[in-house]
Order: structure tokens, then C-alpha cells, then sequence
């Protein structure tokens, strides 16, 4: 994939893009400074330490970095909002790690379907320490429940829609950058490595996407290229909103639609 060649078609077909070498070198490292800066390396669970966008100008100038952006808008268009943005580091701690395969849009539904996820890898991603896996075309089939005993279960429990062998591994040099489609079935494995793997992902949508349910940060909303837009924009679809227990249910356009009288 050459950096100028439109990935439009790929990830309309395929539902994710893999951008090799969109950093150079020099912003790889200071983006890992920073990490290493502001983060404790995790012991054994993956961590998804949020809100990276207010956390430092170094990450928040990165929501706008203007090769991730062109390849944004080449996917959801021109108008575009950051949802929330996160550090994702794989534990050293050998066989730890895991994160199960899932759609993210099943964490925050939004009206429309232009929704998806950047990962930059700041660290070699390969099978032995847990890069991610992506099962291709899976954003066709619509959003997959992730609900067990009516509680979000943070994966997809519809685990024999497809097979192991459909999953492809997304091995990336430090630098490179994926871009999935916010139903792309995907996750990734422990880390087998000994050495901690180091990822930042970012989540768009575009401007015209309303959040329907799930969590709302204080960087959701940002605007990082064109303009915001008065209209609500609707695809056809049947989402179940996410039942996260311990967790604050945002002020969405699906909930709190109920009068005083309503429990
Ligand atoms: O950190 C990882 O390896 C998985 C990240 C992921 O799948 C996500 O944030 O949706």
C-alpha cells in the first residue's frame, strides 16, 4: 500500500487498511517518551488508559496528524470527530494480555456506520506479542451480540459466525497504522514476547454520527477536520445498546427518553 494511493476500496470491502510508515522514526520516539512518561507499564491485563487526546499536546496534536486524517477522510468522509482516544499496552508479563474479538461499535452505537478506529503501532506488532487480528468483510454483517446474561460482555458471543483461520494477523513495524471500520470484528492475542507492546488507538466518526449509547469522554466530540453538522444522519440497522454495568450511562440521543414517571 503506497502512502498516496486511496484506501477507499479496501476498507470499503475489506473493512480495514494497514498504512506502513506513516510516522517517521523521530515521532515514533516521542510519542514512546511520552508514554513511557506519563505510564506505569501494566502487569498482566492489556490497558486502555483513556482520554490520551487531554493527557498531553504531544497525543492530542496526533488526533490531527494530517497523513492519518487524509486517510480518515478517504474512509468516513470529511467531517470528522474524534470519539475518544486511548493508550493500549500489552503486559510483559509472558501469555497475558488477551482482548477478545469484538466490534467496537457494540461499545458506542452511533446513528451511522462511519465510525473507526486508528491503531498506531509505537512497537513491532507480530503474532508473538499480540498484534492485532482482523477477520475481513466482517463489517458486512452488521453488529454481532456482545451481551451475555444481559450484561455487555466486551466480546463477541457469536463466536462460530466465523472460523480461526479467517482471522488475519495485522503485523506492523513501529510507525505503521491501521485504520478499521467500527464493525470489523477484531481483537488479539497474549503477549508471548516478554517485552511489553506499545499501541495508541484513536476512534473517529463522522460529524454527522450521533452517539447513541455508551461511554462519552471529555475529548468526545473534538472536532478534527471540516465542520460539525445540525443533521442527524441514519443507516437502517437494529443496535443493542450496551448494558455496562458499574458504568455511568451517557446522556445519548437513545437514553433518557422516559418521563418522571418511569423507573
Ligand atoms: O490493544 C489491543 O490489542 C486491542 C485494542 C482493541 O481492540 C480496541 O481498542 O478496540
Amino acid at each position: 500500500m503506497l502512502l498516496e494511493q486511496s484506501i477507499t476500496e479496501e476498507y470499503q470491502d475489506q473493512g480495514y487498511a494497514v498504512l506502513p510508515s506513516l510516522l517517521n522514526d523521530t515521532e515514533v520516539q516521542t510519542l514512546r517518551n511520552e508514554v513511557d512518561r506519563l505510564y506505569e507499564q501494566p502487569k498482566e491485563a492489556t490497558r486502555h488508559h483513556l482520554n490520551l487526546y487531554t493527557s498531553s499536546n504531544h497525543f492530542a496534536k496526533l488526533a490531527r496528524h494530517p497523513l492519518i486524517v487524509e486517510k480518515l477522510q478517504q474512509c468516513i468522509g470529511l467531517n470528522i470527530q474524534l470519539q475518544h482516544s486511548k493508550l493500549a499496552v500489552k503486559p510483559q508479563t509472558p501469555d497475558t494480555g488477551a482482548f477478545g474479538m469484538h466490534q467496537d461499535f457494540a461499545y458506542y452505537p452511533h446513528t451511522n456506520l462511519d465510525v473507526c478506529a486508528v491503531f498506531i503501532a509505537l512497537d513491532a506488532c507480530t503474532p508473538e506479542n499480540g498484534c492485532l487480528y482482523v477477520v475481513p468483510g466482517s463489517h458486512k454483517w452488521g453488529l454481532l451480540n456482545h451481551h451475555h446474561e444481559g450484561v455487555f460482555a466486551g466480546c463477541c458471543m457469536e463466536k462460530n459466525t466465523w472460523n480461526k483461520h479467517d482471522e488475519v494477523a495485522l503485523e506492523m513495524q513501529s510507525g505503521d497504522v491501521s485504520i478499521h471500520h467500527g464493525l470489523c470484528m477484531h481483537g488479539s492475542p497474549v503477549n508471548r514476547s516478554g517485552s511489553p507492546r506499545r499501541a495508541l488507538v484513536y476512534s473517529y466518526r463522522a460529524a454527522d454520527a450521533y452517539q447513541m449509547d455508551g461511554n462519552i469522554y471529555p475529548e468526545t466530540g473534538v472536532q478534527i477536520s471540516g465542520e460539525s453538522s445540525e443533521f442527524m444522519r441514519l443507516d437502517a440497522g437494529n443496535y443493542r445498546l450496551p448494558i455496562m454495568l458499574g458504568s455511568e450511562h451517557a446522556e445519548t440521543v437513545a437514553r433518557h427518553q422516559h418521563g418522571s414517571l418511569v423507573d
